[in-house]
């Protein structure tokens, strides 16, 4: 279990932690998801806590890159990129937040290198400390092509490791046909149609991991997005939306 630290203290929003490989689209999700959810009435904010970046393409509210970034700590420490992120991670864990009083949703953007929040302690010290929390995961429809299974298990790795329930978000839907995006919702539904006979070992594995998959990722709860076009964003609220109620906080 997690125990709430003083970081949260006050802050009643939901917190919403867009993680996925670079490039996947979390910046821009994280610029038009919360301009989406400003439309619709809610105070937003944003939090940028990828120190890597050059221009996430937006003003975040907080940026990790006023205290630093990965080039002064690469610097600082004589680190490479890579050792630097991890640094940065490990800073940011044991760093206050700013708490946005009154804010209903806040949106944080992650760096691509995902080894601090899977693989590491840093992410779960820095995510588990919120209590309304969830992760979106985003993966690149245009970059997963057949590897659904791949995904998911990425995104359940999110899940067990920072304790944290984990949305499986297949971004860049606009890039896709409607026939190649009804292909994957197809797949989603029902992954076992992936496979055709007679199954070789792997396809037989893959067809049962990703039946077990669908207790922790309903079709229902993976939605097809573009984080360019604002194309499900409503499913992303409405999902945020069950998440908050089954949390019992909703006012
Ligand atoms: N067509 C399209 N491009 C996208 C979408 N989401 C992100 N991109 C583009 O993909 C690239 C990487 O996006 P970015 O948000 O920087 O990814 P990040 O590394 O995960 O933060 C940029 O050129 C974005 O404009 C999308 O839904 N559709
Ligand atoms: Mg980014």
């Amino acid at each position: 279990m997690i125990e709430e630290n003083s970081i949260i203290k006050g802050n009643s929003a939901m917190n919403v932690f867009v993680l996925g490989p670079a490039g996947s689209g979390k910046s821009l999700l994280v610029k038009n998801f919360s301009a989406y959810l400003a439309r619709e009435g809610y105070v937003v904010r944003t939090v940028n806590l990828d120190p890597g970046v050059l221009d996430p393409g937006y003003k975040a509210d907080f940026d990790i890159r006023s205290i630093f970034t990965v080039e002064s700590i690469m610097r600082e420490m004589g680190l490479g990129p890579n050792g630097a992120i991890l640094e940065a991670m490990d800073r940011l864990a044991h760093m206050k937040i700013p708490d946005f009083g009154g804010a209903d949703h806040i949106i944080f953007d992650t760096p691509g290198q995902l080894e601090p929040f899977l693989f590491r302690d840093a992410g779960r010290r820095i995510i588990g400390g919120f209590r309304d929390r969830c992760c979106f995961f985003l993966g690149d429809l245009t970059a997963l092509k057949n590897n659904l299974l791949g995904f998911y298990l990425y995104a359940l790795t999110a899940y067990f490791t920072l304790e944290t329930e984990t949305i499986a978000i297949l971004n860049k839907v606009d890039l896709l046909t409607p026939e190649e995006a009804e292909g994957v919702r197809e797949i989603v539904r029902s992954p076992l149609r992936l496979t055709t006979k007679p199954l070789g070992l792997r396809d037989e594995m893959s067809a049962r991991l990703l039946k077990t998959l669908r207790h922790f990722f309903p079709p229902k709860r993976v939605p097809l997005v573009s984080a360019k076009t604002g194309e499900g964003f409503e499913e992303l609220l409405t999902i945020l939306y069950e998440i908050k109620c089954a949390c019992g906080d909703l006012t």
